[in-house]
């Protein structure tokens, strides 16, 4: 039986992928040696899955951005905007990811454009950009990545399976561009198909025998339309000559109600996803014909625990008993771009922890083994050390809290009600804070400069005291409180210069978490995080973040805001334990989280964010049950964090990188809500959140890019918003944190946003 990875971290094990990219745009490197890199690391993984003894092996799962921006290079779906300027291939790639600001020189033109929108993929922590078609796209080849990188492994010596993403999904995860507001893009199947079939000619052309075929839309609810588009998509595709095999895969998900539409369609086989869905089984192996394979995804790409082999094997085997051994391939459950690196690159973790836990370098053993014990080898020695470890780890207590578990049980309405519902509160707000019309506020971070970088991992090293660290961090929060009242904002903040990242900050403080020092997995582009995990039973050992707030607000007049990450945000990207349910993690987050709010209001601050980006990525991908209950566990997550307070305490909260549903923020009953939204073009989108009843600001710039808009710019966007909205809930905000953007760019956009609000405000008193 043969094993396969269906895709492996393109980041490095030591971030190599980020420092290339970024040394890249700021000019300090050419992009030769960015190349170079791209090609070091594709050259690392590729032997190091072959020296595992991988039989499938990934390429094209490397990126320099992201896998569907690939694509939609490769496909020259490039909306006008950025072919103007005579870019180079990859800078029009970076231009479409991130935007692009410089300008103009003795060879080259002024250049201003706004990134594309990037969106959540499925219900994982990974942003991709989203393919933006218009009635003028002409689909056609540009280079021929996947060609590229397939050939290259060959010249490696190593036989390898092309990853690309399918038509349907492909056109589905897309969206009609500005120009284009009525163009559904699925209608665009016939156009983009002769361009598959082009690409697939070149890449059996080249050598390749088979190609990974990635379908994952099919998780989703689909409409007829869409599904119907699988049959047109996949016999166009089968009628032409010369092409590579298909193996059309799924992943993160239950394929069920969509399995008509793939029922007989001519490829040579599918993969599923059965760590996520085991009872998939019977269902999908019903539409097989005699001749498709069936790749069995049982080792999990989107968590770091350690496989059970013996129930993976198990698994595969009842797989075997019903289509035969020689249409089975043992396979990991999606990508292991979810997963960080190598567990061999964490030195401190202790040693009985680290021994639960299985990194993508640790996962392509994992598929080997469990392949080769299907195939009668003797792995016996491997099975015995895991059958050990998974043991060791259900019997471990270490990290039980038999009082944290009694106060879950115990949580009832009382601990998530409001004392007063929000009419009765905004009154009270009102005439404590005093804020002006169109109160202006940012969502938290302010830039994370190098020397706060600096003097961040110097502390870690013990290189300067604890004294000299609180020292510096009061300074930076200084310059931060100094900054936002200079140029006229209200609700400021302590821009967050003590944290490292918005969950990784609170999983190191909190008991029950293990953190990794080098357990990076790619968020967008060049932004990687270093998810927290979670072990045990969690709870709060000591506050938090009341000292910087203290301090942050004893330094200025006006409100400060104490900044917490939410429990759902804290459950999602952090690695989650798979022994007990998720709503229990989180009403275990939510109680520790409620102790800081209240230590925070004791403390005098009386403004407290709650972030929950993450609350719309946590929903379940289909309608149903699961999804109704999580709504519900979610939201009551939020309000046992944050319903602890007095009336006159204003509860804010935020959203991000999500198509977002009114309804599931209303529950969470927050005082101020802001959401992202400057990429937002469809008009349905405001009307729908203008009927949210609390305050609300809708981000106004996109802090992802470097571009900086005019005050002119703040001014329409607010006009266009302000047609449908009611002045008096509206809140003047960015799009989010400013944590990854340079002081220069925050300068003069926020300068510019805050002129705006005053324009409004003024034209409003008049
Ligand atoms: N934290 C976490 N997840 C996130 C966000 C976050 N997901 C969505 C959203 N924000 C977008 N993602 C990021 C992720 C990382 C960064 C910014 C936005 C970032 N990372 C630093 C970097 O790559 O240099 C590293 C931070 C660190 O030192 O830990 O700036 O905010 N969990
Ligand atoms: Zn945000």
């Amino acid at each position: 039986v043969e094993s396969s990875v269906l895709g492996f971290p393109r980041i490095g094990a030591l971030r190599e992928l980020k420092k290339a990219t970024e040394a890249y745009w700021s000019g300090k490197v050419d992009k030769a040696h960015l190349f170079k890199v791209g090609q070091e690391i594709r050259e690392k993984n590729w032997k190091l899955q072959k020296a595992a003894g991988v039989d499938i092996i990934p390429s094209n799962d490397f990126s320099f951005y992201d896998q569907v921006l690939d694509l939609s290079l490769l496909f020259n779906v490039i909306p006008d905007r950025y072919t103007k300027y005579d870019l180079e291939s990859i800078d029009v790639l970076f231009a479409m990811g991130r935007g692009l600001q410089r300008p103009a020189t003795e060879t080259a033109k002024a250049v201003d454009v706004t990134a594309l929108e990037m969106v959540k993929w499925f219900d994982s922590n990974y942003h991709y950009v989203r393919p933006t078609f218009s009635h003028s796209t002409e689909f056609k080849l540009n280079g021929a990545k996947p060609v590229d990188e397939y050939l290259e492994a060959k010249a490696l010596g190593i036989e390898t399976r092309p990853v690309v993403v399918g038509p349907v999904s492909y056109l589905y995860l897309g969206k009609a561009d500005k120009d284009s507001l009525d163009l559904e893009p699925i209608t665009l199947l016939e156009k983009i198909l002769p361009v598959y079939v082009e690409l697939l000619q070149k890449l059996a052309a080249a050598g390749a025998t088979s190609v990974q075929i990635d379908e994952p839309v099919l998780v989703l609810d689909l409409p007829e339309n869409i599904k119907a588009a699988y049959k047109t998509a996949y016999e166009t595709l089968a009628a032409a000559s010369g092409l590579p095999k298909l193996v059309l895969t799924t992943y993160f998900g239950d394929v069920r109600p969509n399995l008509e539409a793939i029922k007989g369609l001519p490829v040579s086989g599918f993969h599923f996803d059965f760590v996520r869905v085991p009872e998939q089984l019977d269902a999908v192996v019903e539409i097989l014909t005699p001749e498709q394979t069936l790749s069995v995804g049982v080792i999990d790409g989107r968590n770091i625990w350690k496989a059970d082999f013996a129930k993976a094997i198990a698994f595969v085997e009842s797989a075997i008993s019903k289509v035969g051994k020689d249409r089975v391939v043992v396979a990991t459950s999606s990508s292991l771009l979810h997963t960080p690196v190598d567990l061999e690159n964490e030195k401190k973790l202790d040693a009985e922890i680290k021994s639960y836990f299985s990194f993508a370098t640790q996962k392509v053993a994992e598929v080997v083994t469990v392949a080769k014990a299907i195939s009668g080898e003797d792995v016996s020695a491997a099975l015995e050390a895991n059958a050990a470890s998974i043991k060791a780890r259900a019997e471990s207590t270490i990290l039980n809290n038999a009082d944290v578990q009694a106060k879950v049980a115990a949580i009832d309405e009382s601990l998530s009600t409001r004392k007063a519902p929000f009419p009765e509160r905004l009154t009270v707000q009102k005439a404590k804070f005093n804020l002006p019309l169109f109160p202006t506020t940012t969502i938290g971070s302010f830039p994370q400069t190098k020397d706060i970088r600096i003097n961040r991992n110097k502390f870690a090293k013990g290189e300067i005291t604890e004294a000299e660290y609180d020292k510096f961090i009061e300074s930076e929060i200084e310059k931060v409180v100094r900054f936002q009242e200079e140029i006229g904002l209200d609700v400021l903040v302590h821009g967050e210069p003590e944290r490292n990242d918005m969950v990784q900050y609170f999983g190191e403080q909190l008991k029950g978490y293990a953190f990794t020092t080098n357990g990076w997995v790619q968020s967008y582009g060049s932004r990687y995080v270093r998810p927290p995990i979670v072990v045990g039973d969690v709870s709060r050992p000591a506050a938090m973040t009341v000292k910087e707030s203290v301090y942050a607000q004893s330094i200025t007049k006006k409100p400060m805001k104490g900044m917490l990450t939410g429990p759902i945000t804290c459950l999602r990207w952090s690695f989650p334990r798979n022994d007990i349910p998720q709503k229990t993690q989180a009403l275990q987050l939510a109680l520790a989280l409620r102790e800081e709010v209240q230590d925070l209001e004791k403390a005098g601050v009386t403004v407290i964010q709650v972030d929950e980006p993450a609350l719309r990525e946590g929903l379940p991908l289909r309608a149903g049950k699961d999804r109704s209950e999580y709504l519900e566990w979610a939201a009551e997550s939020f309000r046992v964090a944050t319903s602890g307070v007095e009336n006159s305490t204003q509860i804010h909260s935020h959203f991000c990188y999500s198509d977002l549903d009114p309804n599931h923020i209303k529950a969470l009953d927050a005082d101020v809500v802001s959401i992202e939204f400057s990429k937002k073009d469809d008009p349905n989108y405001i009307q729908e959140f203008s009927e949210y009843p609390n305050h609300i600001g809708l981000g106004l710039f996109d802090i992802h890019s470097p571009r900086i808009p005019s005050k002119e710019e703040f001014i329409a966007r607010i006009g266009d918003i302000l047609k449908v909205y009611s002045a008096d809930k509206f809140w003047v905000n960015p799009d989010c944190g400013l944590k990854t953007r340079g002081w220069e760019e925050v300068r003069a956009s926020l300068t510019n946003m805050v002129d705006a609000a005053k324009f409004y405000r003024e034209k409003h008193s008049s």
